[in-house]
C-alpha cells in the first residue's frame, strides 16, 4: 500500500492551481469556500439524530436558532457561504425552481456553480450517508453583470470542477479540476480535510451493481436480460455480480468509484426519464467516474454531451466501470 503523503485539501488545491501559470486563483477560491460550508453542514447533519434526543423544540433549539430541514439547511449554508466570495456570476440548486442571483451588494464573478444541498436527505433518519454534490463551470452569458440560465445550462463537458462530499462514517470531501480525482477525509479534531484517497482511479470491471430491483416490472425489455446476465454464474466473467444498493446516490457511486462496478437509474415505463436530475446530479457525477477512468451514459449517449434544455430535467443514468457501462449499453442496443 502506497505511504500518503500528508496533505490538507486546502493545500492539494493551491498545489493545483500553481501547475497552471494561466490560473488567477478564483477556483481555488471557490473550492476553499466550498470545503467550509461542507465542514458546517457535517456538523449539523452528525447532530441531526439528536435533533429529537436532546429536546430541541422542533421549531427552534435550546439556542433560539430556527431548527430546518437539513436539506433546507443545508441549501441555504451553502448560498450563505458562497455568495459573497466574489467569483461566481450565478448559482442553482436542485432544492429551488430558478436561478440564484448574487445580492447586488457583492461583486460577481466569472464561475457558475450548480449543487444539490443535501442528495439523499430522506435517509438521514436511518443514518445512512447522505451527500453534497457540486458542479463548476466559467460563465458564457456576456459581460460582467449577473449571470443567466444559459451560464447554468451547458452541457457537462464545459465543467471546469465538480466533486461531492459525502457524510458517512467519516466526512469525504472528493473533487476533480479535470486532473484526475482525489479525496479528502475530515478530521474533526483539527477540522482539516486530509489527503485520504489520492488520485482515484476505477476499476476497469466490478463485480457489483447498484439499482432499484423494485422496478424491475418497468424496466426496458434490454435491462431485465442484462440483470439477469449479472446473476448467471460465470467465474470467467465475475458472474454473478454482488447487488449492493443504498437508495443515496453519493455513497452507491462513492462505494462503486472506489470498488468498482456500475450504478443504474435507467428510465422506465413510469419514469421516461428516470429519476435523478442531469444538472446536480449526473453532470458532476459523470465528471468524477470519467476522470477516474470510467464511463458515464444515458443508456446511449455520453452523459456529458446531452445539452441541457431544463435547469431539473432528468436523465437516465449508467456509471461506473467502463466494461460494465459498455455491456449494459449492449444489452440496450441489441433488445431495442
Ligand atoms: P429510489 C435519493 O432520494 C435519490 O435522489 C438518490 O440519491 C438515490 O440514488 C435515488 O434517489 C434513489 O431512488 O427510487 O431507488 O428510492
Amino acid at each position: 500500500m502506497q505511504k500518503i503523503k500528508f496533505n490538507t485539501l486546502a493545500r492539494h488545491i493551491y498545489e493545483e492551481e500553481r501547475k497552471y501559470p494561466e490560473a488567477t486563483g478564483e477556483l481555488s477560491d471557490l473550492l476553499h469556500d466550498l470545503s467550509l460550508a461542507a465542514k458546517v453542514i457535517s456538523l449539523e447533519v452528525n447532530k441531526a439524530g439528536l435533533v429529537d434526543i436532546l429536546g430541541f423544540t422542533g421549531s427552534s433549539n435550546v439556542h433560539g436558532e430556527e431548527v430546518k430541514k437539513l436539506d433546507v439547511y443545508a441549501h441555504e449554508m451553502l448560498i450563505k457561504a458562497m455568495d459573497h466570495g466574489g467569483h461566481l456570476c450565478v448559482m442553482a440548486s436542485e432544492e429551488d425552481e430558478d436561478i440564484i442571483h448574487i445580492p447586488p451588494e457583492f461583486y460577481i464573478g466569472k464561475y457558475v456553480l450548480l449543487f444539490d444541498p443535501l442528495d439523499g436527505s430522506s435517509n438521514i433518519d436511518a443514518n445512512v450517508s447522505i451527500g453534497t454534490i457540486f458542479s463548476i463551470y466559467r460563465r458564457v452569458s456576456p459581460g460582467n453583470g449577473p449571470g443567466t440560465i444559459e451560464d447554468c445550462l451547458q452541457p457537462g463537458f464545459k465543467q471546469v470542477a465538480a466533486g461531492y462530499i459525502i457524510y458517512g462514517s467519516s466526512t469525504i470531501f472528493v473533487y476533480t479540476a479535470g486532473n484526475g480525482v482525489h479525496g479528502f477525509t475530515l478530521d474533526p479534531s483539527f477540522g482539516e480535510f486530509i489527503l485520504s484517497h489520492p488520485n482515484i482511479k476505477t476499476p476497469k470491471k466490478g463485480k457489483i451493481y447498484s439499482i432499484n430491483e423494485g422496478n424491475y416490472l418497468y424496466w426496458h425489455p434490454g435491462l431485465k436480460k442484462y440483470i439477469k446476465w449479472l446473476q448467471e454464474e460465470d467465474k470467467s466473467t465475475g458472474r454473478p455480480y454482488s447487488s449492493r444498493y443504498i437508495g443515496s446516490m453519493v455513497a452507491d457511486i462513492h462505494r462503486n468509484l472506489l470498488y468498482g462496478g456500475i450504478f443504474m437509474y435507467p428510465a422506465d415505463i413510469r419514469n421516461p426519464n428516470g429519476k435523478l436530475r442531469l444538472m446536480y446530479e449526473c453532470n458532476p457525477m459523470a465528471f468524477i467516474v470519467e476522470q477516474a477512468g470510467g464511463r458515464a451514459s444515458d443508456g446511449k449517449k455520453r452523459i456529458l454531451e446531452i445539452q441541457p434544455e431544463k435547469l431539473h430535467q432528468r436523465v437516465p443514468i449508467f456509471i461506473g466501470s467502463e466494461e460494465d457501462v459498455l455491456m449494459v449499453e449492449r444489452f440496450l442496443r441489441e433488445n431495442e
